[in-house]
């Protein structure tokens, strides 16, 4: 069995999925693209091995009856309007985050999804399929290091010219959120925002880095430095500090050199390396699932999620105080995630 898919939005990781489906990964067959610059999606469909219809916009391409499922990897603002419209025509629906721009919308989305009778959304918190995040997970789940108390990360990117206004919330820091609280089976309660003095290499305006603090239902206190103009390479951390020890993120495996009197690693410098394997397997099981009428990743509860606290995170920003996070009831349609639960 093969699942056709339509891809709507053939810019950076919609190249990036649309490439890896066509190349890395089983049962997925790219038959339709759009997007609003149309001759980036014909120049995209013209690379593939196999034709792919280009439509005139997103409602078409959902609408048609050759496609099966529906892979959102437009500009954020954008999501909402085609996850509504592909539940509605009763398809699976890949989203890339943010799954919508507000809560409210998220949660347009869950209500959508319940009323139509079963889950058909998945996120692409595409961190949770990551090597070293699941190895981590195992660590904390055996109680290797007990109870956890405390966790540091840092979510650190070379240079980015396009990030702006409250971007490094709305935008990178989310994957910490969806991240953190499913290591830690746990949700955020309060959000804090620390701003330090601010590097003179970020856009004009920008606040970098910026220190975003959480603290989680268990009693868990988070610190994250979200710091995007780093310009030393791509890096992400994460150290969890237990009753009985200190587990980190395993880094990316690299060569170890010792040359010109130096020992020394590199460092990646891009998102779409670090996080290459962790996007195969999200797509593949995404695919897999899908074939099974299953949505076995992050949910559309999880986006809602992911928007309330980035939505808290921002009001701490500007209020300088601890902002509380208030989330609605998980309706019980959400607890069927067999993956995740
Ligand atoms: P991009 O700007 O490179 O590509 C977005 C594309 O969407 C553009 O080609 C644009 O023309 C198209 N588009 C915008 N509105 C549209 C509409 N109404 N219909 C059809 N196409 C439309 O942006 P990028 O970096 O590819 O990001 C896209 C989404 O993916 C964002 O929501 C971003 O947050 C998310 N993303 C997720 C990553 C992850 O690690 N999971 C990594 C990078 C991006
Ligand atoms: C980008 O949009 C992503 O989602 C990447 O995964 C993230 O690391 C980066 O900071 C964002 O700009």
């Amino acid at each position: 069995m093969t699942l056709r898919i339509g891809v709507i939005g053939t810019g950076a990781i919609g190249q990036d999925h649309i490439h890896r489906i066509s190349n890395n990964l089983h049962r997925g067959h790219i038959v339709a693209v759009t997007d609003v610059n149309l001759e980036q999606a014909q120049r995209t469909a013209s690379q593939l091995n196999e034709p792919a219809r280009i439509f005139a916009d997103g409602y078409q391409l959902i609408a048609s009856p050759d496609v099966d499922a529906i892979l959102v990897a437009s500009w954020g603002p954008t999501h909402e309007e085609f996850v509504l419209a592909s539940i509605a025509a009763g398809k699976p629906v890949f989203c890339e985050k943010p799954l919508a721009v507000t809560a409210e919308g998220c949660m347009r989305i869950m209500d959508a999804e319940m009323a139509y009778g079963r889950p058909l959304v998945q996120v692409g918190y595409m961190r949770r399929y990551d090597r070293s995040y699941r190895q981590l997970k195992q660590v904390l789940d055996e109680g290797r290091i007990g109870e956890t108390l405390l966790v540091h990360a840092a979510h650190r990117a070379p240079s980015a010219p396009g990030c702006t206004g409250d971007m490094a919330i709305t935008d990178s820091h989310v994957h910490e959120i969806d991240v953190l609280r499913w290591l830690l089976d746990d949700d955020y309660i309060s959000a804090q925002v620390i701003q330090p003095r601010s590097t003179r290499l970020a856009a004009k305006g920008l606040q970098d880095p910026i220190i975003v603090l959480l603290e989680t239902r268990k009693g868990i206190r988070i610190d994250t430095e979200i710091f995007v103009n780093c310009q030393y390479g791509y890096d992400i951390q994460c150290q969890i500090v237990g009753e009985k020890g200190i587990a980190h993120l395993p880094e990316p495996s690299s060569v170890q050199m010792r040359s010109d009197a130096r020992l020394s690693t590199e460092i990646l410098t891009d998102w779409k390396d670090r996080f290459a394997d962790a996007y195969d397997v999200e797509l593949q099981e995404w695919i897999d699932a899908s074939l099974q009428n299953e949505v076995y990743g992050p949910t559309a509860w999880d986006g809602y999620v992911a928007a309330v606290t980035a939505d808290a995170c921002v009001k701490a920003k500007y209020s300088g105080l601890i902002e509380p996070i208030h989330l609605r009831e998980k309706p019980a349609f959400y607890n069927r995630n067999r993956m995740f639960a």
